[in-house]
């Protein structure tokens, strides 16, 4: 995502906030998550901070990572079930089809690190794959989404009752401090479903593998990741007939006008998305339907007609460019699991 200029600038507060994050929280039923969320004014002003100097950029774009704010999340949360939108549930039936096999690739006793969590659905499949005796033994959910996390982490806890869940509120794609790995745990292993790697820029997703890497020394990441195939079938996965991926594109601007004082108006733009083949990547964008002017707080922003704010690249691969970008970042690639119409796959990456 486009956070990469400060990704190398360690952040104190997010770092303090890791480290909080992660003291060891016996009894989540009393855990008060609003001790570890960090202020919404903070996060409202890097909101703002970087959508200004987003749309300040000659070729203006934003971070999709603005996308999921509670609106966002749950619009995402109907993506999945759409049936155009293939990925969630290609996913879903690798890890089910092919549990076993992860499951032994794993090891016993593990300690899985789950980066950008969110609802902890996906996690239950590798859990339920363990033989007795051999299930992970810690836990620890990597979301930026406190009290999401916070509660789905309770859930989990309810049916998972031997497993120590250990909620780490940060931004993944920010250095991480994890505690120690206990005496009598197996691999630390790092969980990074649904594509989300693809939304990273290039250079971005390199270095996010790279920290993932140093994270995870001695163990391995579960990775999923989109496949390159036909445009038409990646053009509808983007362009749903009843328009959810629309209103979720277009839920940004109405994220900036409640969040930022902006003055958007969510009928002057139009949800546009492609397949642009020669670079393997979905582009959302936010298209100008009129020439117009928009405020937010002080500063002023023109737009011509069809002038257009980048909102996401959703990056696809082929089995042997993630393999090559996987070795570049420190791991050798293991097995990778697909499904029979070659739309989407899990790759097991060893640290090297
Ligand atoms: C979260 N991410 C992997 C999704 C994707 O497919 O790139 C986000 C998304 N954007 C539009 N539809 C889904």
């Amino acid at each position: 995502m486009a956070q990469a200029s400060g990704r190398q600038a360690v952040d104190e507060s997010t770092l303090r906030l890791n480290f909080e994050s992660i003291m060891p929280n016996p009894n989540l039923s009393t855990f008060s998550p609003a001790e570890l969320v960090p202020s919404s004014q903070t996060e409202r002003t890097r909101f703002g901070r970087d959508v200004i100097a987003g749309l300040r950029q000659e070729a203006r774009r934003l971070s999709p990572k603005y996308f999921y704010d509670v609106a966002g999340s749950a619009l995402f949360d109907r993506i999945c079930e759409l049936p155009e939108y293939y990925p969630t549930r290609t996913e879903i039936g690798i890890l089910r089809d092919n549990a076993k096999a992860i499951a032994e690739v794993v090891g016993p006793n593990a300690e899985v690190v789950e980066f950008g969590a969110g609802s902890l659905t996906k996690i239950r499949l590798l859990f339920d794959a363990f033989a007795a005796g051999e299930a992970p033994l810690r836990y620890m959910p990597v979301d930026i989404s406190g009290e999401h996390l916070h509660m789905a982490a309770r859930r989990l806890q309810a049916e998972y009752p031997a497993l120590q869940i250990q909620p780490v509120v940060a931004d993944y794609t920010m250095p991480l401090i994890l505690p120690k790995a206990a005496a009598d745990s197996g691999k630390r292993v790092g969980f990074f479903p649904g594509s989300s790697l693809g939304n990273f820029q290039p250079d971005e997703a390199l270095e996010f593998l790279r920290l993932a890497a140093r994270l995870l020394q001695g163990g391995g990441l579960l990775v999923g990741v989109d496949l390159v195939k036909e445009p038409a079938v990646l053009h509808a996965a983007y362009n749903d007939d009843q328009g959810v991926t629309a209103a979720f594109n277009l839920n940004l601007l109405r994220r900036m006008n409640a969040e930022l004082a902006a003055d958007f108006d969510l009928n002057g733009f139009a949800h546009y998305a492609f397949y642009q083949a020669a670079r393997q990547r979905v582009e959302m964008h936010l298209v100008s339907k009129l020439r117009q002017t928009v405020r937010i707080g002080e500063e002023r922003f023109d737009f011509a007609e069809g002038d257009s704010i980048l909102t996401e690249e959703s990056h696809k691969f082929t089995v042997d460019s993630f393999r090559a970008l996987a070795a570049a970042a420190g791991f050798s690639p293991g097995p990778v699991w697909i499904d029979e119409q070659r739309l989407f796959s899990v790759h097991w990456l060893v640290v090297r």
